[in-house]
C-alpha cells in the first residue's frame, strides 16, 4: 500500500477521492499473513515424530527449547497448576475466575440440541450430538502466552464434554508461565506436556508411547505450529488457522478521540501484522483520532510492535455517512468490529453487518472486554474469514450423528425411489436390500 502523506503516519481516504475504489481494494486485498516457506521442514518433523516418537520429541526439545524433558519431566502437574493458582495476586485470581465463569456460562448455553421427529411419511430420523473423546489445545510461549486464551480454548472443550483435555506448550529452558498454569487449572485442562512447535502437534495428532493421540486440536502458535495443524486437518480436526488480530471501528464525532484511539491501539499492539481501521463521517475528529493515536504511541510500552503495525497496517476512512461505511466494513469482514455511537444508532448500523467476527455495540463496549471477560470466545475468524467461518465454539469439539428408522409403512412410501435411483446408478445389491423388504 502506498501510505500517502496527509499530515500523520497513517494511511487517510476519504469516499469522495477519485481513486478511492483502487485505494480501498488495495486495503481489502493487501496480504499480512507472511507465508513463510516452512512446509517442507514441517512436513519432515511431522514424518519424523512419527517414526522415531518420544525420542524425537526429546531431540527436537532439547534442540529447540533447550532443555531436557527427561530430567526437567515431560508434564507439569495438576498440583502444580493449583500451586501457581494460589501464588497470584487474590485480584488476579479474581479476575481468571470472573473470566473462566462468564466464559463457561456463554458456551453452555451454546451446546446444541439432539433431533428426534417423525415426518409425513412416517419416517424417523434426527441427529444427535456428542463430544470428541480427546481434544489438544496448543499454547504458544513466550510473548503470545496468553491466559485469556488458555480459558478461550480450554473452557468451550470441557462444556462440550470432551472426557480429556490435553495442553501442550513450549517451555524454553524449562521455565513455564504462572499464569497460564493457573488459567489451565480453572478450565479443568487435564494433561499438561512442555512440548511446542510442530513436533507438538505431530505427538497429539498420532500419539506416542508417552502420550495418547487425540481427536481436535486447537489454539493459536506460530507458522510452524500453524502449517503442522494444516499438513494433519484430515487425521485430526483443528480449529481455524488464525492470522494476525484486526479491529474495524466505525464512529461518530462524538467519541472521545482518547477512546477510540486506544481501541485501534489495543490490536495494533498485538503484532506488527495487525490491523486497525477507523472509519468515521468527521474529518476533523478523524485528524483528532489519528493525532491522538500518536500521543498514546509515544507513551506505550509496547509502541514499537503497536507502532509498526499502525503505521504499515492501519488506516483511516472518512465517509460521507456511518451507513455508507457499512459495505466497506463487510468486505472487510473483520475480526472485531466496534459500532462506537448511540445505542439506537448502533442497532442500526449492527443490522447491515454482514461479516464480521464478533461485533461491539455502542459507546461502552471496547473490544478488550471481549478479549477478557464478556463470555464469547475470542478466538474469531481474521483475514477476511468473517466471510465463511466463525469464532472458536462448543461445536469444533463436537460432531453430529444423525440417525434414520423406518417401519414398513415408512419403507413402503420412500422406498421405491431408493430403488428407482439405485437402478439408475447401476448398483444393483442396493437395489435388491430395498426390493427385498418391500
Ligand atoms: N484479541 C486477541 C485475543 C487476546 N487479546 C488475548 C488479549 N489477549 C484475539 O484477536
Ligand atoms: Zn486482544
Amino acid at each position: 500500500l502506498s501510505r500517502n502523506s496527509v499530515g500523520p503516519s497513517v494511511l487517510r481516504l476519504s469516499i469522495n477521492q477519485p481513486d478511492f475504489d483502487r485505494q480501498f481494494d488495495k486495503l481489502v486485498n493487501g496480504r499480512r499473513e507472511a507465508e513463510a516457506d516452512v512446509s517442507a521442514i514441517v512436513e519432515q518433523t511431522i514424518r519424523d515424530v512419527r517414526a522415531r516418537g518420544d525420542v524425537a520429541l526429546l531431540e527436537l526439545t532439547e534442540r529447540f527449547d533447550g532443555f531436557s524433558l527427561s530430567e526437567q519431566g515431560w508434564q507439569i502437574s495438576a498440583d502444580e497448576c493449583k500451586a501457581a493458582y494460589k501464588s497470584l495476586a487474590p485480584e488476579l485470581q479474581d479476575a481468571l475466575k470472573l473470566a473462566a465463569q462468564r466464559i463457561k456460562a456463554y458456551h453452555k448455553a451454546q451446546l446444541p440440541k439432539d433431533r428426534d421427529y417423525q415426518d409425513k411419511q412416517g419416517v424417523r430420523l434426527g441427529a444427535r450430538w456428542g463430544a470428541v473423546d480427546a481434544a489438544g489445545v496448543y499454547v504458544p510461549g513466550g510473548r503470545a502466552a496468553y491466559p485469556s486464551s488458555v480459558l478461550m480454548n480450554a473452557i468451550p472443550a470441557k462444556v462440550a464434554g470432551v472426557g480429556r483435555l490435553v495442553m501442550v506448550t513450549p517451555t524454553p529452558q524449562g521455565e513455564v508461565n504462572p499464569t497460564v498454569m493457573a488459567a489451565a487449572y480453572l478450565a479443568g485442562v487435564d494433561e499438561i506436556w512442555r512440548l511446542g512447535g510442530a513436533q507438538a502437534i505431530a505427538a497429539l495428532a498420532y500419539g506416542t508411547d508417552r502420550i495418547a493421540p487425540v481427536d481436535v486440536i486447537t489454539g493459536p502458535g506460530n507458522a510452524w505450529v500453524a502449517e503442522a495443524k494444516r499438513q494433519l486437518y484430515g487425521v485430526v480436526g483443528i480449529d481455524m488457522v488464525a492470522g494476525p488480530s484486526e479491529i474495524v471501528v466505525v464512529a461518530d464525532g462524538k467519541n472521545k478521540p482518547e477512546w477510540i484511539a486506544a481501541d485501534l491501539l489495543s490490536q495494533a499492539e498485538h503484532d506488527p501484522t495487525s490491523q486497525s481501521i477507523l472509519f468515521t463521517d468527521d474529518a476533523e475528529f478523524a485528524d483528532k483520532v489519528s493525532a491522538e493515536v500518536d500521543k498514546q504511541l509515544a507513551i506505550l510500552a509496547t509502541t514499537k510492535v503497536a507502532t509498526e503495525s499502525w503505521q504499515s497496517n492501519g488506516a483511516i476512512v472518512v465517509v460521507d455517512k456511518l451507513e455508507t461505511a457499512m459495505p466497506l466494513v463487510n468486505r472487510l469482514a473483520a475480526e472485531h468490529l466496534e459500532l462506537a455511537v448511540d445505542d439506537k444508532r448502533a442497532e442500526r448500523l449492527f443490522e447491515l453487518v454482514r461479516h464480521a467476527g464478533s461485533v461491539f455495540l455502542g459507546r461502552m463496549t471496547p473490544e478488550a472486554i471481549g478479549d477478557y471477560v464478556a463470555g464469547p470466545n475470542h478466538v474469531l475468524p481474521t483475514g477476511r474469514r468473517a466471510r465463511f467461518s466463525s469464532g472458536l465454539s462448543v461445536l469444533d469439539f463436537m460432531k453430529r450423528t444423525s440417525f434414520i428408522a423406518l417401519d414398513k409403512k415408512a419403507l413402503k412410501a420412500i422406498g421405491p425411489a431408493a430403488l428407482a435411483l439405485a437402478e439408475a446408478e447401476g448398483l444393483p445389491a442396493h437395489a435388491e436390500s430395498v426390493r427385498k423388504r418391500l
